[in-house]
C-alpha cells in the first residue's frame, strides 16, 4: 500500500474533517486534555482479525465469492495488513489451526513484522475431520465416550500450542462443537467429566505463560445440547483447570435476548473474562457485522468493560479481543472495517458515560437519571473522534471510501484471480 496515496486522501478531506471534530468537541463537552485522552484510549483499542474472517462466508445452501480471496496464509496476513494500515484497529491476527498451518514460521514472522503485525491467538478445529485423520469427531472430541479419539483431540490442540510457540502465540482458543442432537444420546455428566478431563490435559502441556480461553454456545452443530452451552459451564470448566484458563464470550453464542452486558458484568466480577469475539446476532449464531443489529447492547457491554477496567475491586487479566464474523455478502474487507468501527464507537461511547453521576444517581435509586445518562452517551456522534484517532495513527480518515476509490479489490481480482477460494468455513 502506497502511504502517499493515503495522505493526499486524507489531505483532500482534512479541513471538513477539522470541523467536525470542532463542532464534536463542543457538542460533547470536551476540554482539550479530556479530548486528548479519549483519543489516545481509542489508538489503543485493538481488535484482532481471525485468519479465516477474509474470505466470503456462506450457509449450507450456497456462498458467492466475490474474487480476489487470499488463498494462502501470506495474501490473508497481506490482508489484515492492510486494513489495518486504512484503520489502524487491528494489529494482530488469530489463525485456525489447521486452516492456517504455517510452514515456515521465521518467514511468517517477518511477514507480519512488515505489516505492523502480531499472532494473537491460536484455535484448535475439532469439528470439522481432517483428510489424513485417524478417528472421526461425528461424536464429539474431547468428550468422546472412547479414550483414542480424546486423545487424538488433546493432541490436536497441543500440536496447536506448539504451531502457536513458534510465532510468539500465548493464547489457545478451544471451541467445541461436542453435544448431542437427541435427548438420551449424551450422559451429561458423565461426558462434562471426559471434557474436564481433556481440557486438563491440555491445560498441563500448554507453556506456563500461556492462557486457555474457553468459549461457549449454546445450540449448532449440536441441536439438543452442547457439552459447553452456557458461561456457567466455562467457568467451571476453566476453574478445573486452572488460573491461566478464562471464559470466552462470543456475542452471537447466546439465545436471543440474553442479558449479555450481566454476563460480562459477572466475569469481571470473578476475574474470568479472558476473550471476546465481537460480531452482529439478530438470531444466533448469524455472525454478521458487529454492531449491525444491537448497537445499544454493544454499547452497554463495552460499559460494562469499561467501568470494569477503572475499578480497582476488579482484578481481571487484559481481554483479548477479535472479531468472528462471517461475510456473505459485504466484501470482507469492507465488513471487518465496518465491524472495527462500530466497535470503537460502542467503545468510544461507553468513555462518554458521567460515571460518577451515574453512581450517585444508581446509589439515590433515580432511576430516570440512570437511565438518561446512559441514553445521553449512546445517542452522542462519536465519529470525528474516531476519524481524529485514525489520522493521528497514520491510517484513513475514510477507510471504506479509500477502498473503493482506489479499487483495491478490483485490483485483488486482478492478482489472485476471480476463483481464488480462502481457507474457512
Ligand atoms: C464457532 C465459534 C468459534 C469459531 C468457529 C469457526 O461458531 O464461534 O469461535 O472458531 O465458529
Ligand atoms: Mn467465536
Ligand atoms: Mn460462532
Amino acid at each position: 500500500m502506497n502511504t502517499s496515496i493515503l495522505e493526499v486522501v486524507n489531505e483532500r478531506d482534512v479541513a471538513r474533517h477539522q470541523q467536525q471534530v470542532e463542532h464534536a468537541k463542543n457538542l460533547l463537552e470536551l476540554n482539550d486534555s479530556g479530548f486528548e485522552t479519549i483519543i489516545r484510549k481509542i489508538q489503543a483499542l485493538q481488535v484482532a482479525v481471525p485468519s479465516w474472517a477474509l474470505g466470503t462466508g456462506g450457509t449450507r445452501f450456497g456462498r458467492f465469492p466475490a474474487g480476489g480471496e487470499p488463498s494462502s496464509l501470506e495474501e490473508k496476513i497481506d490482508d489484515v495488513g492492510l486494513i489495518h494500515h486504512l484503520t489502524q484497529a487491528t494489529n494482530s491476527i488469530s489463525l485456525h489451526i489447521p486452516w492456517d498451518i504455517p510452514k515456515d514460521a521465521v518467514a511468517i514472522q517477518q511477514l507480519l513484522k512488515k505489516n505492523g503485525l502480531v499472532i494473537d491467538s491460536v484455535n484448535s478445529n475439532t469439528f470439522q475431520d481432517q483428510m489424513d485423520q485417524k478417528y472421526s469427531y461425528k461424536f464429539g472430541s474431547l468428550c468422546h465416550t472412547d479414550e483414542s479419539i480424546r486423545k487424538q483431540a488433546v493432541d490436536h490442540n497441543i500440536e496447536v500450542v506448539n504451531h502457536g510457540i513458534k510465532l510468539d502465540s500465548k493464547v489457545l482458543t478451544v471451541w467445541l462443537s461436542d453435544g448431542s442432537n437427541f435427548p438420551g444420546q449424551h450422559h451429561f455428566r458423565r461426558a462434562f467429566s471426559r471434557t474436564l478431563d481433556s481440557l486438563q490435559k491440555i491445560y498441563k502441556a500448554m507453556p506456563s505463560d500461556w492462557t486457555m480461553l474457553i468459549e461457549y454456545k449454546p445450540y449448532e452443530p449440536n441441536f439438543y445440547s452442547m457439552v459447553i452451552p452456557d458461561w456457567g459451564t466455562s467457568l467451571q470448566l476453566s476453574d478445573g483447570c486452572g488460573e491461566r484458563a478464562h471464559v470466552l464470550v462470543d456475542l452471537g453464542h447466546h439465545l436471543p435476548n440474553t442479558n449479555i452486558e450481566q454476563i460480562v458484568a459477572r466475569l469481571l466480577h470473578f476475574g474470568r473474562l479472558g476473550g471476546f469475539h465481537f460480531n452482529g446476532s439478530q438470531y444466533g449464531d448469524d455472525d454478521l457485522t458487529t454492531g449491525a443489529i444491537k448497537p445499544y447492547q454493544l454499547f452497554l457491554i463495552f460499559h460494562e468493560l469499561v467501568t470494569g477496567a477503572n475499578d480497582q475491586a476488579v482484578k481481571n487479566p487484559n481481554v483479548a479481543y477479535m472479531i468472528d464474523a462471517s461475510h456473505n455478502l459485504k466484501d470482507p474487507i469492507e465488513d471487518l472495517m465496518n465491524s472495527l468501527e462500530n466497535i470503537r464507537i460502542a467503545y468510544t461511547k461507553a468513555l462518554m458515560v458521567d460515571f460518577s453521576s451515574l453512581e450517585k444517581a444508581q446509589q439515590e435509586n433515580d432511576v430516570t437519571r440512570c437511565e438518561q445518562i446512559l441514553q445521553n452517551a449512546f445517542l452522542a456522534d462519536v465519529r470525528p473522534l474516531l476519524a481524529e484517532s485514525r489520522l493521528r495513527s497514520g491510517g484513513s480518515l475514510d477507510p471504506v471510501s479509500f477502498f473503493r476509490s482506489q479499487k483495491i479489490r478490483e485490483d485483488l481480482i486482478k492478482r489472485r484471480g476471480k476463483t481464488s477460494i480462502a481457507t474457512g468455513l
